[in-house]
């Protein structure tokens, strides 16, 4: 019998469903895409996401992909001489284990010359190219606005 316990607690450990986080998790997720419907006849987008770097390493975003738009940036509000003001952000970087929201008034995604967006509900594929090559691809969902 006690030959039998190591395997047995081995086993049991296994089948335990918090053990499936050995594991280790995405270096890098996004959650919560969201795209606000565009009025008829505007084809510039916004994009706000929560971008999580769950690896030890700095991150940094390079390029975004999408079948949307060929022209995408990261963008961030800044107040300016009293004035809010957009920037893009080239190469924008995230600290080991840092998070970032990018939500109004703040840091967004801007999708320029966007032809066919899909109707509320439905989603689309948004790839973040990361340095050194890593690619997450994100769904993003057509809210209202
Ligand atoms: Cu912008």
């Amino acid at each position: 019998m006690r030959l039998l316990t190591g395997p047995i607690v081995w086993l049991l450990l296994w089948l335990l469903p918090g053990c499936e986080q050995t594991t280790p998790p995405d270096p890098v997720t996004v959650d919560a895409a969201v795209m606000p419907q565009l009025p008829p006849g505007q084809k510039t987008a916004v994009v706000y996401m929560t971008l999580k770097n769950n690896s030890s390493a700095m991150v940094t975003l390079n390029y975004l992909h999408s079948d949307l738009s060929d022209h995408i940036e990261v963008h961030r509000n800044i107040y300016e001489n009293g004035l809010m003001k957009m920037r893009p952000v080239q190469h924008l970087r995230l600290d080991p284990h840092a998070a970032l929201a990018f939500q109004p008034g703040g840091y967004h995604l801007m999708l320029f010359d966007v032809e066919d967006a899909p109707p509320v509900g439905q989603t689309f594929d948004l790839v973040l190219e990361f340095e050194g090559g890593l690619k997450v691809t994100t769904e993003v969902t057509v809210k209202e606005r």
